[in-house]
């Protein structure tokens, strides 16, 4: 295995810089679900780029943001301790968004964490703008902090998305492989599921309510005498009665399609047939509750 590498990567940015649908690109199968709504991303997961000369192991992290919860804050912990944990940084700037202060404020996290660690510039959703566009993004992104080496990439085109694949393994150290061939994730099934389920609730709500959802597999269990179907019972828990009835949608109408659309994803992810059991449950203000938060796993 000689040259071989191994290590860990990270992207950062601001929430909806498109880090986690970069990261299922790169893996090649959705490990990360991921939204137009800020904070999608609330748990660290690993996806596993297997390649013939290394594995690149991505891990996957909330955006770092000005926090106004307990929740807030604890995301914003998790994605400092990532920070100093990994081999190399990818900082990911949307190239129809201008590059602010929310940039410069992470550049100085960076500095502050993960002095020592190259930092790679990724300019993300180059299919969204004129080509001119994109190398001016690239110039204003060179003004935030010093890169290692600067990339325009498109995760939904898979424009250079190989290229980035490249440009990370290159700034791992040698080693073996960290994980069996094969697996593309280490986060448990029963976790994958609850965030199907919580991606599907999240299409189509607005203002805070994004915030608020969270969600829980109580239980996951093939269905007696048969092993083409698994039986899956999960509570979406919300903050408050009405945002209860928005979820529920008129007689129900509105549970009923997250369910269809979280069923669909779960068959696929999982390769077998499911019956999803679906409960709202109201946990009041769980997200200043550190109670109630740690209930939910955060
Ligand atoms: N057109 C286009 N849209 C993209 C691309 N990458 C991501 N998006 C969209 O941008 C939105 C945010 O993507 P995410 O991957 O969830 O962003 P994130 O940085 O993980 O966000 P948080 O987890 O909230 O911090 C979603 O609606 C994606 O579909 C891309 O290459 N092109
Ligand atoms: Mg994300």
């Amino acid at each position: 295995m000689d040259g071989y590498r191994s290590g860990f990567a990270c992207f950062v940015g601001r929430p909806n810089a498109g880090k986690s649908t970069l990261t299922n690109a790169l893996v090649g199968t959705k490990i990360a679900i991921t939204s137009s709504k800020p904070q999608t991303t609330r748990h660290t997961i690993r996806g596993i780029v297997h390649r013939s000369d290394g594995q690149l192991i991505l891990v996957d992290t909330p955006g770092l943001h000005r926090p106004r919860t307990l929740l807030g804050q604890r995301l914003n912990d998790l994605v400092r301790e990532t920070w100093s944990e990994v081999d190399v940084v990818g900082f990911c700037v949307p190239a129809d968004q201008k590059v602010g202060p929310g940039d410069k404020f992470i550049a100085a996290e960076l500095e502050k964490i993960a002095k020592r660690t190259p930092v790679v510039g990724i300019v993300t959703k180059t299919d969204l703008v004129s080509q001119q566009q994109v190398a001016e993004q690239l110039l204003a992104l060179q003004n935030v902090m010093d890169f290692a080496d600067l990339i325009p990439v498109s995760a939904q085109d898979g424009f250079q998305v190989d290229t980035l694949s490249d440009l990370l393994l290159g700034k791992l150290p040698e080693g073996p492989p960290l994980y069996p061939d094969g697996e593309l994730t280490d986060e448990p099934e029963q976790t994958l599921v609850a965030e199907l389920i919580r991606e599907a609730a999240l299409e189509g709500v607005r203002d805070e309510l994004p915030h608020s959802i969270a969600v829980v597999v109580e239980e996951m269990l093939p269905r007696e005498g048969r092993d083409d179907l698994l039986d899956v019972h999960a509570n979406v828990f919300v903050e408050r009665p009405s945002q209860k009835a928005i979820i529920l949608g008129h007689r129900g109408e509105r549970l009923k399609q997250v369910g269809i659309t979280a069923r669909r994803h779960i068959e696929k992810l999982l390769g077998t047939r499911v019956y999803l059991d679906l409960h709202i449950k109201i946990a009041k203000d769980w997200q200043r509750d550190p109670k109630q938060l740690r209930r939910l796993g955060f």
